[in-house]
């Protein structure tokens, strides 16, 4: 199976974790992409979903599913979401797609983390993937300061602005070898929204897609 194969599978497998009369937290990226069209197909009586960023809102809405604002919903039984790496407790790197940071909201607002990925992103360390950090614009230097104090090498990632208005900077060179710890730490920095540690929140579910089919494990 060749990589788009791979994640077509696991998101296809993630419907099995979609019910009827549910709100479902909906992530982004190519994997969730695979994601949202089986939605579209399968046409679950679910009451709607809540996106992590504005190009999901606009493929649900194209697809014409149900989008609801996470304001009204309250918590959510389930989040599906893609990563960019993820270890073998389920702590992720996210944000190559720059939305992680109403990534991580809906991911804690949900019972349930059912990430989705094709084999590539399994690891043993986190760190090999640059860290994405949603920064402030006024803040950018400062933080890029802060981020070298902490042993990282940041980079600001041309041409992007975020859903909200602000900067990403990659990182690389940090140390992952307490992830829980390196994400507060950075989110302590004034001027960071987030940054794509998904350890604190961890995944529930990893879907994996493979050359041998989908590896469900909990
Ligand atoms: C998203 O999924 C991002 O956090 C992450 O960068 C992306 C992985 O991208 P893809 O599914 O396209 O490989 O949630």
């Amino acid at each position: 199976m060749d990589i788009n194969q791979k994640k077509k599978a696991a998101a296809e497998a993630a419907l099995a974790y979609v019910k009827p009369g549910m709100i479902v937290g909906v992530g982004t990226g190519s994997t969730v992409n695979f994601f949202i069209e089986a939605l579209a197909a399968a046409r679950v009586q679910v009451d709607g979903y809540v996106a992590s960023s504005i190009a999901t809102e606009q493929r649900l809405r194209s697809q014409g599913l149900n989008v609801l604002d996470l304001n009204q919903t309250g918590d959510i039984p389930i989040y599906v979401d893609g990563a960019d790496e993820i270890d073998i407790y389920f702590r992720m790197i996210k944000g190559g797609g720059a939305a992680l940071t109403r990534e991580k909201i809906v991911a804690s607002a949900a019972r349930q983390f059912v990430c989705i990925v094709d084999d590539s992103k399994e690891v043993n360390m986190l760190g090999k993937f640059p860290l994405p950090v949603e920064v402030l614009p006024f803040a950018r230097s400062f933080v890029a300061r802060q981020l070298v104090k902490l042993g990282g090498n940041p980079t600001l990632r041309q041409g992007v602005s975020t859903d909200n208005g602000n900067v990403i900077l990659d990182v690389v060179g940090l140390d992952f070898t307490n992830p829980v710890e390196l994400e507060r730490e950075i989110n302590n920095i004034p001027g960071v929204l987030d940054n794509g540690v998904f350890a604190k929140r961890r995944a529930d579910v990893l879907l994996v897609g493979g050359n041998d089919g989908v590896q469900t494990h909990k």
